[in-house]
């Protein structure tokens, strides 16, 4: 029975919160709990300890994510000017001032009849032709004939610096190359324009020249129209 009342001394100092729990499992502190008697030990415990100091602060936390990406910079200057290019070409060789006197242009209309005869303005200023160079000649022309029959052809001749005929340059020579035909009425209508291109050739004399234009009404075509035409001399 006296570890019995000892057990429950001990409980009841638990209780009233007055004895330490580790006094009290210690068998020493068991004995000493009472006295030869039974009796609960007389001796009065001090008073707790004041609570020990609080502990030390905690380490930092660790660092927080990364933030967004920030926005792009702004576009850099222009770059240098490129270096100058390379220089171009030799011009067209024209030693007899073919560009600036082998041709001619007239925007007025005129007409003509059945007889041959020069075109008003088709006729070049003088150039020279190279020895064994081959020229072209290109006439263009609005072109209409009157008469319900028949067709326009027209003569592109060589001439002289006078103006003088030498020769009709191929494919125009005679009357069959129509050039613009006649239609079911007698006035000039329908209008067209087209072209031809004939052949100084290259085994012609080298010399000054000038090239002429010759309009004609055939079979049964009454008159001829030119209007707007170009009349060219080029390589
Ligand atoms: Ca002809
Ligand atoms: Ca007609």
């Amino acid at each position: 029975m006296k570890t019995v009342i000892a057990f429950s001394v001990v409980a009841a100092a638990l209780a009233a919160g007055s004895v330490g729990f580790s006094h009290v499992s210690h068998a020493q502190g068991v004995s000493q709990a009472t006295d030869d008697d039974g009796d609960v030990d007389s001796d009065k415990r001090g008073r707790r300890g004041k609570r020990g100091p609080q502990g030390p602060e905690g380490p930092q936390g660790p660092a927080g994510p990364a933030g967004p990406q920030g926005v792009a910079g702004p576009a850099g200057p222009a770059g240098p000017q490129g270096p100058e290019g390379p220089q171009g070409p030799s011009g067209i060789l024209d030693p007899g001032g073919i560009f600036t006197n082998g041709f001619s242009i007239q925007t007025g209309n005129s007409t003509g009849g059945p007889g041959q005869s020069a075109v008003p303005g088709m006729l070049t200023g003088v150039f020279t032709k190279p020895a064994n160079q081959r020229l072209v000649v290109t006439f263009s022309a609005e072109c209409a004939a009157s008469g319900t029959s028949g067709w326009v052809d027209v003569d592109i001749v060589l001439t002289d610096s006078a103006g003088t005929v030498i020769t009709t340059l191929a494919p125009t020579s005679g009357s069959g190359d129509a050039f613009c035909d006649a239609d079911s009425t007698a006035g000039f209508d329908n209008w067209i324009t087209t072209s031809v291109s004939a052949i100084i050739p290259p085994g012609t004399a080298s010399g000054n020249y000038r090239v002429n234009v010759l309009g004609r009404a055939n079979s049964g075509a009454t008159g001829w129209w030119f209007g707007e035409r170009t009349l060219v001399v080029h390589f």
